[in-house]
């Protein structure tokens, strides 16, 4: 049986990689970090809480990687552990830093120190790029032009890999995904948040969603079929770097239609105010990845499409706030 460890396990990414590694037999262990109050919700929602063996450790912590990684020897590791919230990135960059860059290095060290032969995925993402593009879109090719603290940390953890590789003869791989969603997204995101705020809307539970612009354009993606991809990076011979994207974007404005005509209504204008506070001090605006070697490499492709995925988000939060709603009226 194939060991896999995985840092990040509470988040998103972390719960539907844990699914996918169950499914394929693996025993999976989680790294997980102390907080005053543990979040497994993630993990009960997919319903894979019992069957991970959980191990303490702290990406900013080195002696702990050390210990997670002698201990169990995997064979598979997977960094997906990061501060991923861009927009607080600007208010707490150092942190960003120490996890994402520093903690990178603290990781790959370990792993090169007292388990050379484990095959490493690194979450890189498509903020590397900032506005860079090659005539619209951004391939293996473009050039990295980061622009929050939260990118310039997952380029150096980029190149920290690389860098590993190149040195040392490990198996590092970075997954370039592009933004992926799904009903256990953060709710800071914005397609969370806007799916809660339309179902807290439709039960009257909120009266408006407030965001910081509308013009952004994503590749929105499910995270579901991300995961995917970030294992067969590992199941390859030789390892390479690989964009993980729908090959299609929407922007703000189309995520509002698509949300609010779930549940009937046709002009969300005035359910949607701006707010500077969401605001950024640098934007991305426009991010469409090319996914043309995933396909050929490695036999990958998306299923599901942007309308449904946000369609999804939407029906499990409607779920969601069905039953808060109906607590709070049998309080009254
Ligand atoms: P997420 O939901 O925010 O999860 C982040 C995970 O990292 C959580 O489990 C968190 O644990 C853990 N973590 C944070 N700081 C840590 C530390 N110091 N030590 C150990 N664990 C720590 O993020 P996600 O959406 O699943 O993304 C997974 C990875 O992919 C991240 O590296 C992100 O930057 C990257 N990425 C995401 C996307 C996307 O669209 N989702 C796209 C490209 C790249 P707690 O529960 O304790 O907070
Ligand atoms: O913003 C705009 C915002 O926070 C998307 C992370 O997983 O994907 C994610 O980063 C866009 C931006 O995701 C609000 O300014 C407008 O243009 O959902 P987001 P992100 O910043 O793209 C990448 C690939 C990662 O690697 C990250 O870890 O939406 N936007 N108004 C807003 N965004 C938020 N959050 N809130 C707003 O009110």
């Amino acid at each position: 049986m194939k060991k896999a460890l995985i840092t990040g396990i509470t988040g998103q990414d972390g719960a539907y990689l844990a699914q996918f590694l169950l499914k394929k037999d693996y025993k999976v262990f989680g790294l997980i970090r102390r907080v005053a109050s543990r979040d497994m919700s993630n993990l009960e929602y997919l319903d894979v809480a019992d069957k991970i063996s959980f191990i303490d450790g702290d990406l900013t912590d080195e002696a702990s990687l050390i210990s997670a990684v002698k201990r169990i020897y995997p064979d598979e590791i997977y960094n997906l552990a990061a501060q991923s919230f861009v927009g607080i990135s600007w208010d707490q960059p150092l942190t960003t830093f120490d996890i994402n860059a520093t903690g990178t290095l603290r990781i790959l060290n370990a792993v090169k120190t007292f388990c050379p032969t484990a095959k490493f995925y690194q979450a890189s993402t498509s903020e590397m790029f900032g506005n860079s593009n090659d005539k619209g879109v951004q391939s293996e090719a473009t050039y990295f032009h980061p622009r929050s603290p939260y990118a310039i940390a997952k380029l150096a953890g980029y190149w920290l890999a690389v860098n590993y590789r190149e040195s040392y003869n490990m198996f590092c791989a970075n997954g370039i995904l592009f933004n992926h969603e799904s009903p256990i997204r953060g709710k800071e995101f914005v397609t969370r948040k806007i799916t809660d705020g339309v179902a807290k809307i439709k039960f009257g539970l909120a009266e408006d969603i407030k965001l910081g612009n509308l013009d952004s354009f994503r590749d929105w993606g499910f995270a579901g079929d991300y995961v995917e991809a970030m294992w067969l990076m590992l199941q390859q011979n030789n390892p390479d770097d690989f964009i993980i994207s729908t090959g299609e974007n929407h922007s703000i404005k189309d995520l509002l239609n698509t949300a609010f005509n779930r549940v009937g209504i046709k002009d969300w204008s005035r359910y949607v105010k701006l707010d500077p506070q969401y605001k950024r001090p640098s934007e991305l605006f426009t991010l469409k990845g090319q996914n043309g070697k995933a396909k050929e490499k490695l036999g990958w492709k998306p299923k599901v499409g942007f309308e449904q995925l946000i369609n999804m988000m939407v029906d499990v939060d409607l779920e969601r706030i069905k039953l808060v709603a109906k607590k709070l009226k049998n309080k009254e």
